[in-house]
């Protein structure tokens, strides 16, 4: 049956079949319930085969997070904990090492390094997780610090983005993740973390990742106070920055999770909502070349859905995941490769290991090489 076709999608639709790019009101238009949820899935699905056939992308990584205790209280955030609160914890050096042992062990290629912003811990026990990392086992990739941690660093230093992301790069930070971008649009920002890195900042520190040669990440946190024309504006930003220098690899939108936060009010988003989400960012951010759809927040079926919505990639298997979960997540700690390729067969996609750069992984247990370096000899 040939489904009447949403008018206002029409123009639209030419457009994604021609490759042309959306305006900023063509892309905020897509926010409207009134358009097919089902019918803008297929055209960002277009995008995404065009760009990663049948791919779908996964990998196996861990998570640290050195610290909860943070300076900062951001209204969404159920991680954060105060300096003498009970739930407050730092890792030392050895239980530091211990995660990254285990990491290697497990076959992970990724360790994800987020935390909070200790009052009493100065840059260099920051950078120093980052060197002994790096030096105990090298083939980990380390993916740390936002953009929050680095103006940190330089308001605790006094020294330069450039001169701090060199020095991170030197001790053996591999690339940025995508966090501390929330909404970038001032009247949603002031209004739910007021006094951390701002958007500028944010900017300026992943142009200037890119500069170094770093790659780095996006995200976007939905689903509280923000509007479609925040939402729209977050989108636009990171497709002009694309523009300038093309460092970014994924973008990952983020389903606000309200439980213990000071936002617990609010509902979380809909699947139907994460979805119109995942395939609007798929058609906006024309130059990205992939959309991660995050199972830990989506939750498993949506994730699974979202492959056929713009998404081209899981994220990974996941172990000690901790910001979403202290957040109300339900979904489980950790997947399996063979669950994780089970819901990428079922999805009717070809689930690939990757690393964290999208090189293909070619694994024999927990030893792996990229296809590249086999190729290279
Ligand atoms: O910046 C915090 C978000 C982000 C909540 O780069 C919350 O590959 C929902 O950036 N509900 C950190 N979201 C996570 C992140 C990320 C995740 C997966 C992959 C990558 C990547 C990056 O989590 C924060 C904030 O936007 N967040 N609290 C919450 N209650």
């Amino acid at each position: 049956m040939i489904r009447a076709i949403t008018p206002s999608l029409e123009p639209i639709r030419e457009k994604v079949e021609a490759g042309e790019r959306l305006s900023a009101a063509e892309a905020e238009s897509l926010w409207d319930p009134a358009i097919d949820l089902h019918e803008l899935g297929e055209l960002a699905n277009l995008v995404r085969e065009r760009k990663n056939g049948n791919f779908a992308y996964y990998n196996i990584n861990t998570h640290l997070n050195p610290t909860n205790v943070c300076v900062y209280r951001c209204t969404f955030c159920a991680f954060r904990a105060d300096l003498r609160e009970a739930r407050g914890y730092v890792m030392s050096d050895e239980q530091i090492l211990a995660r990254g042992r285990e990491a290697v062990e497990a076959g992970s290629t990724e360790m994800h390094i987020v935390g909070g912003l200790h009052h009493q811990k100065d840059y260099d026990w920051y950078l120093n997780i980052i060197r002994i990392l790096h030096q105990a086992y090298p083939a980990l990739h380390l993916k740390a610090w936002t953009p929050v941690e680095i103006n940190w660093f330089c308001h605790l230093t006094k020294r330069s983005i450039r001169e701090i992301l060199a020095e991170l790069k030197e001790a053996g930070l591999g690339s940025l993740p995508g966090g501390g971008a929330e909404i970038f649009h001032p009247e949603v920002r002031d209004r739910i973390c007021e006094h951390k890195a701002d958007t500028r900042e944010w900017f300026a520190v992943h142009r200037t990742a890119h500069e170094l040669g770093l790659r780095s990440n996006a995200t976007m946190l939905y689903g509280h106070i923000e509007n479609a024309y925040h939402r729209t504006d977050h989108l636009l930003r990171l497709r002009e920055l694309q523009d300038e220098t093309g460092g970014f690899q994924t973008f990952i939108p983020l389903a606000f999770h309200p439980e213990n936060t000071r936002l617990s009010h609010i509902p979380k988003p809909s699947p139907a909502m994460s979805l119109r989400t995942m395939a609007i960012s798929r058609l906006v951010l024309d130059n990205f070349d992939h959309m991660k759809a995050y199972w830990i927040m989506l939750g498993i079926g949506t994730a699974q859905a979202a492959l056929a919505y713009g998404a081209d990639d899981l994220d990974g298997t996941v172990r000690h995941e901790l910001i979403y979960h202290d957040a109300g997540a339900t979904t489980p700690e950790i997947l399996s490769v063979n669950d994780i390729t089970q819901l990428i067969r079922e999805a009717g996609r070809e689930p690939v290991e990757r690393d964290t750069l999208y090189h293909r992984v070619v694994r024999d247990g927990t030893a792996w090489r990229t296809a590249e370096a086999i190729q290279a000899g």
